[in-house]
């Protein structure tokens, strides 16, 4: 199996797309083995720029090709079950992890403080601190991360740099403290830490993002 992800800035490491991290952090949970191909916009292969509109993450299994990550989520949950990441709870959250991310992105791409714009994403971080107070765990559905956290956390961890590179003297005020202690547990979660990438290449895109 082969997984196309965005390089980073030096064309050749792990880039900072979410959502690749979250297909790689559902493929560490699941154990399966899987080779990571970094592409930039210049290298991809013809048949995933010609048939494919040359979106990443995709996944390459024999003559199984697919993209989006929820899809190529799906697709692996449903071809290797030996492990499931998904839990019975997972969909009684989409809530939280869906709408966080474009809130997230339209706050953070405005160069200057946008007090409208972070009120929309304080209002997401606000459901996510609700949703803690009674989760019963450290997680969001379990005592254990399950597909909810493996897609939202790699969301935190744009939240956590880009917060503290962007805003360093407001970030401690920023962050509701369940908000805070969900972040740190499922950015040290093995599928989430293990698929990490370089806090600097969050920064560069982001640092484009904004210009
Ligand atoms: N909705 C898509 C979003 C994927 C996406 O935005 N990928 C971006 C990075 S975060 C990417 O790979 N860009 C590089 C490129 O298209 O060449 C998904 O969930 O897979």
């Amino acid at each position: 199996m082969e997984l196309y992800v965005k390089a980073g800035p030096d064309g050749e490491s792990i880039g900072d797309c979410p959502f690749a991290h979250f297909v790689r952090a559902v493929i560490h949970a699941k154990g399966l083995e899987c080779k990571v191909i970094p592409r930039t916009k210049d290298n991809k292969p013809d048949w995933l720029v010609n048939d494919y509109d040359g979106k990443m993450p995709c996944l390459k299994n024999g003559d199984t090709i697919v993209t989006e990550s929820s899809t190529i989520v799906n697709y692996l949950e449903n071809s290797f079950t030996d492990v499931q990441v998904e839990c019975d709870q997972d969909q009684s959250v989409l809530h939280l992890t869906q709408g966080f991310f474009p809130a997230f992105a339209a706050f953070m791409k405005k160069e200057e403080y946008d007090q409208k714009l972070w009120n929309c994403l304080n209002e997401e971080l606000g459901k996510l601190d609700r949703h803690m107070e009674t989760s019963g765990g450290p997680f969001l559905c379990k005592m254990f991360p399950t597909l909810a956290d493996l897609n939202l956390g790699p969301k935190l961890y744009h939240l956590k740099i880009t917060l503290a590179h962007f805003y360093p003297n407001k970030v401690n005020q920023m962050l509701p403290p369940r908000v805070k202690a969900y972040m740190e547990e499922v950015l040290a979660c093995p599928p989430i830490a293990e698929c990490s990438y370089p806090a600097e290449h969050v920064i560069a895109g982001w640092t484009a993002a904004r210009k």
